[in-house]
């Protein structure tokens, strides 16, 4: 069954922790990959590097383009709720995610865009057939394909890709959601919201991306990021039976 088009203009949520040498061209690859009327908003949690000033130089010369600057590094879920409540706020249709480092090719915004007309959560997937990893060493891959086949099987989901990052919202998805009760900061971030949406009856598709190792910088992946991912997922198993709708 397609659904109507969504009500209001996309909203492209970066966020960022010193990623100076990627940001000016990753938001200039974005608007030109993004219907006109698209805003991107780069939330950055005060990075040491200067990517809150590049950032506020690119919102100072394109209207499109806002900052929000929150005080420390709290890591990617608080600062995606944050960025979230801005767009509903600002009257997103459709909020999209990516990681700011290129790990996402800002060429595949178009589909998952046109693939949010028929479903309320489109996921960018490395494990759909067509979609893959570039040029990840295999500890990242290992960690990737075993952490995501855990959750799915913990979690009794269908879903693939449960721990990437690349995801177009419909605003009634993050609307419905209780944002206030999103507790996880890391991957475990990516695993909640769509456990949620699931949770809540949205129907969630997944298309095929592929992945490639960041361009500049480094990564902020580190070991108690995936522990996290290890202990939460249960819980929001617990949590989802605790609370039926
Ligand atoms: N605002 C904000 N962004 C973050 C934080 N941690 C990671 N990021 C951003 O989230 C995205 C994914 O992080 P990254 O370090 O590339 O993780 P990886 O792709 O798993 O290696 C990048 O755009 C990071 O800059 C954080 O604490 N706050
Ligand atoms: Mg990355």
């Amino acid at each position: 069954m397609s659904q109507t088009a969504a009500q209001g203009p996309a909203w492209l949520v970066l966020p960022t922790y010193n990623e100076a040498g990627n940001i000016e061209s990753l938001v200039a690859a974005a608007r030109a990959n993004l219907p006109a009327a698209a805003r991107v908003l780069i939330v950055d949690d005060a990075s040491p590097d200067g990517t809150g000033e590049i950032a506020d130089r690119l919102a100072s010369a394109d209207e499109a383009v806002e900052v929000l600057h929150r005080a420390r590094k709290e890591g990617l879920g608080p600062a995606y709720i944050a960025g979230f409540r801005r767009a509903l706020d600002g009257g997103a249709g459709l909020v999209l995610e990516m990681d700011s480092d290129f790990s996402h090719d800002p060429a595949d915004l178009g589909r998952l865009v046109e693939a949010s007309a028929d479903a309320d959560l489109v996921i960018g997937s490395r494990y759909v057939r067509g979609g893959g990893i570039g040029d990840w060493s295999a500890l990242r891959r290992g960690i990737s394909r075993s952490g995501g086949s855990y959750a799915r099987l913990v979690l009794g989901v269908g879903v693939r890709d449960l721990t990437g990052g690349f995801k177009c919202f419909r605003r009634e998805v993050l609307e419905a959601i209780d944002l206030g009760a999103v507790s996880s900061r890391g991957y475990a971030f990516q695993v909640e919201m769509t456990y949620r949406a699931i949770g809540l009856g949205f129907r969630v598709t997944e298309i095929p991306i592929v992945f490639r190792d960041r361009r500049e910088g480094v990564s902020k992946m580190n070991a108690p990021i995936v522990a996290e991912a290890i202990w939460r997922v249960p819980l929001l198993r617990l949590g989802q039976r605790g609370s039926k709708r």
